[in-house]
């Protein structure tokens, strides 16, 4: 099986299947995209029909678009338990999956992905409002399913594609300087220090060039 994903410095869709593939320890080849270079998208277009990744290739099996990925290793992986095995917190935990993958427009746009640097950012409105609305979301993933759990402070109890869909959020919390309540604080310091996420990072450290 094969992942091919962009710069580990900005490419937040393929943080979010490379982090639930490495915290579950499937076995894979990474392939690393440069998204910046100058034959990008004719690269981009051997693999990937949409022209975009992060891209899963297994045997004569493609599938784009990530929330696809995240279906088809928790299909393939069951033991791996990256959806939870309760129904109601399983479309608890796809829901709040669809909503990152559709929303937050404002924050993704303001906010671009950047592990390694620290921007000042000045507030809006349309971004704090969707600030605002990711603390509500993991406040009530915690209370209702995570608080309990000895297995970390995950949104689940236990690490599940919740958290790799909010592991690019994090990242760009922590980018951008943005403010967020204690308990917030602690959910982040429990993505930021799976050692997955701690390679991720590392990584994107080294990679050379700049987004344009
Ligand atoms: N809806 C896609 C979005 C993927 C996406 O936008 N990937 C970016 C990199 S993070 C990309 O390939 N950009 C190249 C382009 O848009 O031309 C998914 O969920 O996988």
């Amino acid at each position: 099986m094969q992942l091919v994903i962009g710069n580990k410095n900005y490419s937040s869709w393929s943080l979010r299947p490379w982090l639930g593939l490495k915290v579950a320890g499937i076995e894979f080849d990474e392939q690393l995209h440069n998204l910046y270079a100058a034959n990008a998208r004719e690269e981009r277009l051997q693999w990937s029909p949409s022209g975009k990744v992060p891209v899963l290739l297994d045997g004569d099996v493609t599938i784009w678009e990530t929330l696809a990925i995240a279906e088809y290793i928790a299909e393939r992986f069951p033991l791996a338990q990256l959806w939870p095995q309760d129904p109601i917190a399983r479309a608890l935990a796809r829901t709040v999956c669809a909503e990152m993958h559709a929303g937050f427009a404002a924050l993704r746009t303001a906010c671009p992905m950047d592990v390694r640097s620290r921007h000042a950012f000045e507030m809006t409105p349309e971004v704090a409002a969707d600030v605002a609305r990711v603390v509500a979301l993991w406040a009530d993933c915690r209370e209702r399913f995570g608080i309990d759990s000895n297995e970390g402070e995950f949104l689940f109890g236990h690490f599940t594609w919740a958290d790799a869909f909010f592991a690019p959020v994090v990242t760009r919390l922590v980018t951008y300087g943005i403010e967020v309540p204690a308990a917030a604080q602690v959910y982040m310091q429990t993505v930021l220090a799976l050692p997955a996420m701690q390679e991720w990072l590392a990584a994107g450290e080294l990679e050379v060039g700049a987004a344009p």
